[in-house]
């Protein structure tokens, strides 16, 4: 069996993390290195690589996660105000967990283009 991903561990509650939400397929955390006074990843429970390894029997988790992000906006008081979501996606995208995660920014005006 391939060795569990730094996130998996972090479900299997190996290693520590703020979680703020857990639900059957998904969990919330802070990040350890924000890049805004709010930084949230939600990483899926199944260990899908990365959008482009994900499959077609990935599709209602890919969905979750994003109704994960409205949920916990809500849930942390940010919802009204706005916020980012961030998926990086291989080396160009600047990815360094092979473990899909969905980053949730927020708590200040966000600027365009990002780097
Ligand atoms: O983002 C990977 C993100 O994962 C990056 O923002 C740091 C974060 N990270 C790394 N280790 C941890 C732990 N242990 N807890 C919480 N957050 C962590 P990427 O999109 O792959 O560049």
């Amino acid at each position: 069996m391939a060795e569990k991903t730094l996130f998996q561990k972090i479900c299997d509650r190996e290693i520590p993390a703020d979680i703020i939400y857990e639900d059957d397929l998904c969990l919330c955390f802070r990040d350890i290195n924000p890049q805004a006074p709010v930084h949230l990843l939600i990483v899926p429970k199944k260990a899908i690589v990365r959008i482009a390894r994900a499959e077609a029997e990935d599709q209602a988790t890919l969905g979750h996660l994003l109704l994960t992000a409205r949920k916990v906006a809500e849930q942390e008081g940010f919802a009204e105000a706005g916020f980012r979501t961030v998926i990086n996606n291989g080396p160009h995208g600047g990815e360094e967990v092979p473990h899909l995660h969905l980053h949730i920014l927020a708590g200040r005006p966000m600027t365009w283009p990002p780097g």
